[in-house]
Formats: structure tokens, C-alpha cells, sequence
């Protein structure tokens, strides 16, 4: 923002100040021997200052309006760093530089310091980040809760083409930007059995006598807004014993029992599960799960009573929106805690808990659908179990009294899977928890609507509806990309920083503007340059920034079919290796991405991603035209140094499994254009950027649906009609790749070509065709970068502020 120059100076001295000050009295050094570290920290809390100020305002503003207030409940945040994010939205970024430059530091370099908050494990995570951060911009009173994990996502690293996990250490250094607040406490207990016992006035009541209780601890995250508008709290829980050291064990001499009882609690805490879908029945998980549930919804309760006189109006002051089924013991927690601890009835109770709660799907994967055994519930939760049978009841029940008794339909809607050993459903008991059931994109809602929750649908018509996910610009654009973020501003004026949603679309009589596109490309060359730069030291592969960035980052799973690409790698290297004089275009193939720990598949097409690398990198023949990178430790920094200098953005899901996608958004509006399938949020942004601006493939999700119908999955008949495809998948197969063991593969092509579940070969062929297009116009830069400045102009829709508004709107009815 344009600024009077003595305002300005002043500024940068105080914040100069401020910084020296936080160094000597909060870090301890003098400058003269503060490492860069110590920096960062002074930097950290100063920056924090400025949060608190607007903090403390924005919270007495709230309970002066005594505002409706949100709160989400994630498993995952995935958060990344703060520091640019903090100062940026603070309007406070080149201030910093300019006073830390005065101090001899370089801001850039202290940036690269701060750790990932890596507290999550892809789409699901990072979108309950940018949620965040879009509440706060647009002045939702809205509370993050979730599990401050001692040790976030595994880092990966590659060995010998192998993912290796290794342990992730996000606090060893402190977390300046959180708040501990050992007052904040709740008991959270486990096991035990459950009494019915008569209350004074004669009525029958529940008790339960838990088995072992722990403590959960508040810690608090300021999240700031857009222009510092609001801030909103992230508070995020710790498992810690009830007593430190169970003395009187101690002192009979028990030591490790005495110890062990506190690692039992603290084990909670510990660690993010690393997988993107279900493992199934893992205790840990459970507890997880119900331990942060309950110091919410505990915690939550508590604030509502402090200003409203009862709980009865809990839906007028709360929505609480569930982040998947993670949390979904929300609806037995707050019955219970409504039923048994504030002696409500049921009927009211089970209102309450209905308009209250929300639930977010984001997944129709049968195999990610969490389950839970009867038998495990029943030990952990004794009377949670019994809330879930009895609201079973209650719902069987009402629907027999509306005359459906069809034993298939009941089968279908019942909290208790009967068929494979007694497990209760938590996507159906969210569901019937929950006033709102939304899907993420329009197709994926469809999806629901006619398969997982057809029968539900059924009986609750109104209740499914759609939001489709969003990113927010401040990270994905104005952070990671400073240079695009400023061709903006100086294209539209400042105000498309304030709103992008309506004035980035102003940008599209600027694609056909030479000069404009030509520094649109100029920029593009700069942020690849800078990426090139990565790859050379972490790879030491050194690739042509003037090449096509082919680019494929996200978690590693069947379904979105990283094998696809890999296959098109081989068939592009065997096709410049057959007639390497064509005018091939130049093409830098670039993978990152993380297996579930357990995934064997996935890690095995990690391993073939490097073995394929290493082929073709060090073959001459194709020296120039075609290098394969994959970049170890996947993450969202690493995210915001890829996606701005990628041209081709892959999102080839097989239709109809990618519940959105939110990476396909985040490169579009970084000018990308996209190569895909008609799957999640890509069918809207094909609608608002226009199919000729994309390389659309595939079959179709309807054409998959009847695929799955027809029970057809052998891909004989696929590779029959391509020379190319066998030509490819027989070098893999055969060791082309893998010399040290041949057979590497073996078992991997011949499991796709037996049972292509994902359909890749049956792709294949749209694929490479939609390829050539992609060649095509890369020969033609005038169209290519014309195309890529109105992707970037098209996006606006897709900015989480869009999606919070719909939320606030439909679900929450929570903006003024
Ligand atoms: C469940 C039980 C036990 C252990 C782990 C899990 C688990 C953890 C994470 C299950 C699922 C997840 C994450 C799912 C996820 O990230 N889904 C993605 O959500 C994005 C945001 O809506 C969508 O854009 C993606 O399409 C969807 O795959």
C-alpha cells in the first residue's frame, strides 16, 4: 500500500526496534552472536505482537455481539510455515525485510528456517488450513480445534529409490507462535463400565465409571486475516497424564510401571497418523479421535454457558462442522455430556446435537470409509456404545413407522455393519448426527447423493448439499508467488489483492496482450529458474528451465494414478529414443509425493518413479528432451516452490474418485494449464475456464460407473489395440528399468493388466493423445501463454473465501 514515507520509516524503526528487543529479552542473545535461528524467533514474536493486539479486539468485538460462533474439528491442520503468512497478512512484510536488512539479516534466508507445521496429511488437512485463514479474512468467529501432535507427517526420504519415513521433529526448537495455556484443562476418560443408577426424583440414569482418565492441555495458535482484519484461535490439544508420575508406584519401587502409565497418556499426542485412508481398527486412532472430541466439545459447552444462561440454545450461539467422520463421536460425545452431565432429555438433546452438528465427506473410496468394531467401542467408550445403539433404535424405529421395512434399505442406513464382524458406521452416524451432509465439488456430492449415502439420501433429502472446496490466494498466490502477485497489482490496481474473487477476471483482456503475455512467460522462466536451482541441490540433476515443467505432486495413491504419467513417461522416452531428430518438445517430468507408510503398491511406484529417472536421465540419446525428477519430502513449502513454476499441471484421477482436489486449483491460478480427467473440482473448472483452455481426457465417470457395472477390469483388451502401451509395459515389465533386479515390476504389470481397478490402461491411449495437444501448443506460445493468463484470470471463484461465505451461509448461518 502506498504510504506516506515518514509513516513508513517510522515503521520500519520500530519494527527494527521490536526485533532487537524480542533478541535480547525473550531469546537471550546479543546481535552480535545471535545465530539465524534466534532470529527467526525474535522475528517470530514480533511479528506475534501485532497478532495479539488485533487477537485481544477481534475476541472482546465477538462477545460484545455476542456473535454465533464456528468451530471446526479437523484431525488434520496442515499448516506449513507462519512467518511470511503472519507478516504478509499483517501488511507488515516489507516493512520487515527493510528493517532486518537495516540489522544486517536477510529475511529470505531466516524464512527457510522455520519447520512445516506438517500437521496433516494432504487435501483434507491443508484445506482445513486455508479455512482458517479465510474465517478469519472474512470475519467469522470461528475456533479451529484439533490434536497438537508432537510429531507431525513422517519426512520422507529417498534411499537408493526407496521412501524411507523418518521421524518428523517439528518442536525441537519451540513454536514461537503458539500459546500454552496450562490453565485450559479437561479430564478425558476411557473404559471402565456404565451403571444405571436412580437419581433423587426416582428417574433412571446412566453413570459411568471410566477406567483410566487423562488430561487434555490447550495450546493456542493466533490465525490472522487478510489485512490483519481479524484473528481467530487455532487451539489445539495435548494428552498429558493426570499425575505426572504415579508416586505411590514409584516409591514402591515400581519405576517403569510408574513411567509407563504417563506414556500411555502422552501417547495420544504423539503422532499424526500417516495415512490418507482408513487402517482399519487401530486403537490409537479411536483415541485420538475421541480425546480431541472431547475437550472440544467440553471446552465449547463451557463457552456457550458463560454467556447464555443454557444449553438449550446451543444451536443459535454454535456450529460445529465436522472435518470427515474423524470426529463423528461427536454426536454420541455431546449427547452424552448433554444427557448425562446436564440432565437434558432425550428428545430435546438429540435437536440440539442435530442442529448443531455438520459433517464434510470427502471420500467415496469403500476402503476409506471408517469403521469401527463393535467389540473395541464397547471396551474404549461403554457408554458412547450404548448412545449409538439407542440412537440406532430411535432411527429404525421412526423409519418402521413410516412404513419402510425393506430389510435392504434398513441394512443400509443402520449405524451397525452386521456382514463382516459388528462395526459401527461412522459416516451414517454423522450423517444422522448432522443438520448438513456436504460433498466438496458438484460431482463428488452427485456421487453421494446416488451411492455411499443413496439410501440415507433417501430418507433425508435436504440434507446433502454441496461446497465446493476453494484455496485461499493470500498463500497460494500472493506469498508464493511475489512476482505474479505484483504483475497483477500493476496490471488491476491494488484492489485485486482485496478482492481477487471479482477483479481477477479483469485480467482477461490482458491475454491478448503480446507484451503482457510475454512477461507473464518471463516470470514463469524466473520462478522455474528458481525451482531448477532445488532440484540441482537436492537431486543434483540439472534440467532446463527453457523445457516444459510437467508437474505431478500429491499424496501417492492408486487412484489418482501417478502410474498413468509414469507410463506416458516410457512411451515419450522409447518415442524420442526411435527418431530422437523429431522437434520433440523439450520436457522436464517432475513427481513429489508421500505413500502411506503401509501402502506397499504406492511405495513401489515411488521406487519405479526413480528407477525410470535414473534410466532416462543418464541416456544421451535423449539428453535435452526429456529428464524425470522426483523430489523427495513432499510438503506445503516445498508445494509453494513447485507450483508457480509448473506449466503442465497433472490431475488424471480415475472419474469419479478424487473427492475435489484442491492442487489442481492452486496451479491453475498460478497460470498452469491443466492436463485431466472430468473428476472432482476439475469438472468446475473446465465450466469457468473454458474446455479449450484445458486438455480434458478419459473416460467419463458415468463410463466408469458402468465399467464397475460390467464387472469388466482385464486390460488385454486395451493393450491389444496399442502397439504403444505393450511396447511400454513390456520394457517394464521386463527390467528395462530395473536391471539390479528384473523382476522388479513383474507382479506390479501383471496385477494392472489382470485387474486394472483404476483403469490406466484402459486411459492410456486419451491420455497420450491429449498429450500431443499439450505439444501441440506449447509450439504455439502466442495461444499457450494466452491460455495460461486466463486460467489465472478464471480462478476467482475458486478462493476458500467463496467456499467459508457458502458455509457461513447454508450451514452455519453465521455472518452478519
Ligand atoms: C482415517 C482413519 C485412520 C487413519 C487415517 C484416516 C484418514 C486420514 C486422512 C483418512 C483420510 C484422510 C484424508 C483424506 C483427504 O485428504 N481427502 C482429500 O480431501 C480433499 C479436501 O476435500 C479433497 O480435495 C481430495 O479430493 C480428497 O482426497
Amino acid at each position: 500500500m502506498s504510504q506516506e514515507p515518514l509513516v513508513r520509516d517510522a515503521e520500519v524503526a520500530e519494527f527494527r526496534a521490536a526485533v532487537l528487543a524480542k533478541l535480547t529479552y525473550a531469546v537471550g542473545k546479543d546481535p552480535d552472536h545471535a545465530f539465524d535461528h534466534d532470529w527467526f524467533e525474535a522475528i517470530a514474536l514480533a511479528a506475534r505482537d501485532h497478532m495479539v493486539e488485533h487477537w485481544m479486539d477481534h475476541t472482546r468485538q465477538i462477545y460484545r455481539k455476542a456473535q454465533k460462533r464456528v468451530y471446526y474439528l479437523s484431525l488434520e491442520f496442515l499448516i506449513g510455515r507462519l512467518l511470511y503468512d503472519s507478516l504478509s497478512n499483517l501488511g507488515l512484510l516489507d516493512i520487515a525485510r527493510e528493517a532486518l536488512t537495516d540489522l544486517g539479516v536477510d529475511l529470505e534466508r531466516i524464512r527457510l528456517l522455520e519447520p512445516d507445521a506438517a500437521l496433516g496429511n494432504g487435501g483434507l488437512g491443508r484445506l482445513a488450513a486455508c479455512f482458517m485463514e479465510s474465517m478469519s479474512t472474512l470475519g467469522v468467529a470461528a475456533h479451529g480445534y484439533g490434536i497438537r501432535y508432537e510429531h507431525g507427517l513422517f519426512r520422507q526420504a529417498i534411499v537408493d529409490g526407496w521412501q524411507q519415513e523418518q521421524t518428523e521433529n517439528w518442536l525441537d526448537f519451540g513454536n514461537p507462535w503458539e500459546f500454552e495455556r496450562p490453565e485450559v484443562i479437561y479430564p478425558i476418560s476411557f473404559g471402565g463400565h456404565v451403571e444405571t443408577v436412580q437419581d433423587a426424583g426416582g428417574q433412571q440414569k446412566q453413570v459411568w465409571w471410566p477406567a483410566e482418565t487423562v488430561r487434555a492441555v490447550a495450546y493456542d495458535t493466533p490465525v490472522v486475516g487478510w489485512r490483519g482484519s481479524s484473528v481467530n484461535t487455532l487451539r489445539l490439544w495435548r494428552a498429558r497424564a493426570l499425575e505426572e508420575l504415579h508416586l505411590e508406584r514409584f516409591n514402591a519401587g515400581d519405576h517403569l510401571g510408574a513411567v509407563a502409565e504417563v506414556a500411555r497418556a502422552e501417547s495420544i499426542s504423539r503422532v499424526l497418523y500417516p495415512a490418507d485412508s482408513t487402517e482399519a481398527g487401530q486403537e490409537l486412532r479411536l483415541r485420538q479421535e475421541y480425546f480431541f472430541v472431547s475437550a472440544s466439545l467440553q471446552d465449547l459447552l463451557r463457552r456457550h454457558q458463560n454467556i447464555h444462561p443454557s444449553l438449550l440454545n446451543l444451536a443459535d450461539g454454535a456450529a460445529i462442522q465436522l472435518n470427515d467422520t474423524h470426529p463423528s463421536i461427536a454426536v454420541a460425545e455431546l449427547m452424552r455430556l448433554l444427557v448425562d452431565t446436564h440432565a437434558i432429555p432425550w428428545d430435546t438433546a438429540w435437536d440440539i446435537t442435530v442442529n448443531t452438528l455438520a459433517y464434510t465427506n470427502h471420500t467415496l473410496l469403500p476402503e476409506a470409509l471408517e469403521t469401527w468394531p463393535v467389540g473395541l467401542m464397547e471396551r474404549m467408550l461403554p457408554r458412547h456404545m450404548q448412545i449409538i445403539y439407542l440412537i440406532n433404535a430411535y432411527h429404525i424405529d421412526s423409519l418402521r413407522a413410516k412404513g419402510i421395512h425393506d430389510f435392504d434399505v434398513l441394512r443400509a442406513v443402520s449405524l451397525i455393519e452386521e456382514d463382516n464382524g459388528r462395526r459401527v458406521r461412522m459416516g451414517n452416524l454423522a450423517f444422522l448426527g448432522s443438520h448438513s451432509v456436504n460433498g466438496v465439488s458438484g460431482l463428488h456430492t452427485k456421487l453421494m447423493r446416488s451411492t455411499v449415502f443413496s439410501e440415507m439420501h433417501k430418507l433425508y433429502p435436504d440434507r446433502i448439499n454441496n461446497k465446493t472446496n476453494g484455496i485461499t490466494f493470500r498463500r497460494w498466490l500472493f506469498q508464493s508467488n511475489g512476482e505474479l502477485t505484483s504483475m497483477l497489482v500493476d496490471a488491476l490496481g491494488e484492489d485485486v489483492l482485496d478482492h481477487p474473487e471479482q477483479r481477477l477476471v479483469d485480467l482477461e483482456p490482458f491475454a491478448d496482450k503480446p507484451d503482457f503475455r510475454k512477461r507473464f512467460a518471463a516470470q514463469r522462466l524466473s520462478s522455474k529458474k528458481a525451482l531448477a536451482r532445488i532440484i540441482q541441490e537436492r537431486l543434483g540433476v540439472v534440467v532446463n528451465p527453457e523445457a516444459m515443467f510437467d508437474v505431478q505432486v500429491k499424496r501417492i495413491h492408486e487412484y489418482k494414478r501417478q502410474l498413468l504419467n509414469l507410463l506416458h513417461t516410457v512411451a515419450l522416452y522409447q518415442a524420442i529414443r526411435a527418431e530422437p531428430g523429431t522437434n520433440w518438445v523439450p520436457r522436464v517430468k517432475i513427481f513429489a509425493g508421500k505413500a502411506a507408510a503401509s501402502y506397499h503398491q504406492a511405495k513401489l511406484i515411488i521406487k519405479l518413479a526413480n528407477d525410470i529417472a535414473r534410466t532416462v536421465n543418464n541416456d544421451p540419446t535423449v539428453r535435452g528432451l526429456l529428464k524425470v525428477v522426483f523430489l523427495p519430502n513432499y510438503n506445503v513449502s516445498l508445494a509453494e516452490s513447485i507450483i508457480p513454476a509448473a506449466d503442465l499441471s497433472e490431475q488424471i484421477s480415475t472419474a469419479g474418485y478424487e473427492a475435489s482436489g484442491t492442487s489442481n486449483m492452486k496451479f491453475g491460478l498460478n497460470g498452469a494449464l491443466t492436463i485431466g480427467t472430468m473428476d472432482g473440482a476439475n469438472v468446475e473448472m473446465c465450466e469457468r475456464v473454458g474446455a479449450e483452455h484445458m486438455f480434458i481426457f478419459g473416460l467419463t465417470s458415468q463410463q466408469v460407473e458402468a465399467r464397475k457395472r460390467s464387472g469388466e477390469f482385464n486390460a488385454g483388451g486395451d493393450i491389444a489395440a496399442s502397439h504403444r502401451l505393450n511396447d511400454v509395459l513390456q520394457a517394464i515389465r521386463g527390467g528395462v528399468f530395473s536391471p539390479d533386479d528384473a523382476s522388479r515390476y513383474a507382479g506390479l504389470i501383471d496385477g494392472l493388466i489382470a485387474y486394472d481397478r483404476f483403469l490406466v490402461c484402459a486411459d492410456f491411449d486419451a491420455y497420450w493423445d491429449a498429450q500431443k495437444r499439450v505439444e501441440d501448443l506449447w509450439h504455439d506460445p502466442a495461444q499457450w501463454w494466452r491460455s495460461a493468463v486466463l486460467n489465472t484470470a478464471r480462478m476467482g471463484w475458486f478462493s476458500s473465501d467463496r467456499t467459508i461465505r457458502e458455509y457461513a451461509e447454508d450451514i452455519w448461518k453465521a455472518l452478519d
